[in-house]
């Protein structure tokens, strides 16, 4: 089901620590935004030129709903709440009260420094205004991730939120009453039933009742993304989130059911979804090969399961040793990074690009996805090389401010003459030295 990549320098004759190109030996999944442009930009200019009545013509032709007011009432979000199921609400609880206390933690102070006397520099770190988080629908909508975005954003001291999701034809035009429970739950009031690009757009530009907001985050499929890359600029973004990836590095003395029913479970998500084991051992490789078609074949969503594991982005990979295995994964850059090794800790410290790293036989990625009180928005397409998940960081900016007395000023002052004058930009020294002529 899973197609085999032999990187051993048996197979490759590569020699160890020869150079190798591991990016183009594991490909990505097709998910090509550039594509998805001149459709997707037809619609942004549709909802900045034609306002609330171009959107409420998108919600017509792609969700099948017309809507007069895009605003969810209140009394629908209070009615959510009241009608989720107990069971559901203790899980979203768990989930907030543990991401809570991560994103507490990870609050930055100002960094003050003192360069001297009357020379003060300040680091400080502002939340941004107005955010609009976008929220996915479908058939499963992903309740977990309002809350992966709503929680670092109320504790970063975001001070407007408002959630965006499609309206949902099997709930009389309504965003899905699980959202819209979580909402209510989490304080959100302003919720529109708007979706894809036209959701993006009305963020982006402040369309109908909808103000324009400073940045956009959420995950969403490829018109959101392609909307998102297209209004960035006018509006902040998170990252672009594309279909989910799972690496598994793993030796023998990983379990070959968890390590398959890990590669399954973000393989659900999407037939682009990308599962890529790497191993030093085949023995292993041909555990799990025969634990995936085992657990594939009692799953519920096998079609979408089998041509993610089929398709050229999921792939097992053999490697010499833990330190070839290394540089594949670190190559990579996959949005989660499991650890099934011998050693678990000291081989995650040693992995530097990774969404998130997951340590050891018990920590799996839909441990992150709900509730380990870790960010499920996370990097992927290799942006893991320079890019970070979401974090109370991704809703805070920071400015410097300067503070400096007169005397602060005189001990750099010759120096900020010269380096001007080296510049031919007398004007600025001149700013300086005019607060010295008497
Ligand atoms: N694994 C997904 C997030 C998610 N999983 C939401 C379940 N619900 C991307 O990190
Ligand atoms: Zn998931």
């Amino acid at each position: 089901m899973i197609r085999r990549i032999d990187l051993r320098s048996a197979a490759t004759g590569r020699a160890a620590g020869e150079p190798f190109d591991y990016r183009t030996a594991l490909p990505r999944a097709d998910f090509d935004v550039e594509a998805a442009v001149p459709a997707v930009h037809a619609i942004t200019e549709a909802v900045r030129t034609g306002g609330l009545a171009a959107i409420q013509e998108m919600s017509a032709k792609f969700d099948g709903v017309e809507r007069e007011d895009v605003r969810v009432a209140p009394e629908a979000m209070r009615r959510a709440l009241e009608e989720l199921d107990p069971a559901i609400r203790a899980g979203l609880e768990e989930s907030i009260a543990r991401l809570r206390r991560t994103c507490e933690n990870e609050l930055e102070r100002d960094a003050v420094t003192d360069l001297g006397p009357g020379a003060r520099v300040t680091h400080r770190k502002v939340p941004i205004d107005r955010v609009g988080l976008y929220v996915p629908g479908g058939l499963a909508p992903l309740v977990s991730s309002v809350l992966m975005n709503v929680v670092p954003a109320q504790t970063a001291g975001v001070r407007s939120l408002a959630l965006a999701s499609p309206p949902q034809k099997d709930f009389g035009g309504e965003v899905h009453p699980t959202i819209l429970a979580a909402c209510e739950m989490l304080g959100v009031e302003e919720v529109y039933a708007v979706g894809g690009a036209q959701a993006i757009a009305m963020f982006a530009y402040g369309v109908g009742p909808c103000e324009r907001v400073d940045m956009v985050t959420g995950p969403g499929n490829i018109y959101v993304v392609t909307a998102k890359r297209l209004l960035k600029g006018v509006v902040g973004i998170d990252s672009e989130a594309g279909p989910t990836e799972i690496a598994i590095l793993a030796d023998d003395t990983a379990q070959a059911a968890y390590v398959a029913a890990d590669l399954v479970s973000q393989a659900e998500h999407d037939p682009l979804a990308a599962s890529v084991l790497v191993t030093t051992s085949e023995r292993l490789a041909d555990e799990v090969d025969a634990e995936l078609d085992k657990q594939v074949s009692v799953t519920k969503h096998q079609e979408r399961i089998r041509t993610s594991l089929g398709g050229r982005q999921s792939a097992t990979v053999l490697v010499d040793d833990l330190e070839q295995g290394l540089e594949v994964v670190n190559a990579y850059g996959a949005e989660h990074l499991e650890i099934h090794t011998d050693d678990a800790a000291d081989v995650a410290a040693r992995v530097r690009n990774a969404g998130a790293i997951f340590v050891g036989p018990h920590a799996p990625v839909s441990l992150g996805d709900y509730c380990a009180g870790s960010n499920h928005v996370l990097p992927s397409g290799g942006c893991a090389c320079h890019s970070s998940g979401l974090s109370v960081r991704a809703f805070t900016k920071s400015v410097h401010v300067v503070d400096y007395s007169r005397e602060g000023l005189a001990e750099v002052a010759d120096h900020v003459v010269t380096l001007a004058e080296a510049e031919d930009l007398p004007g600025h020294g001149a700013a300086v030295r005019v607060r010295f002529e008497s």
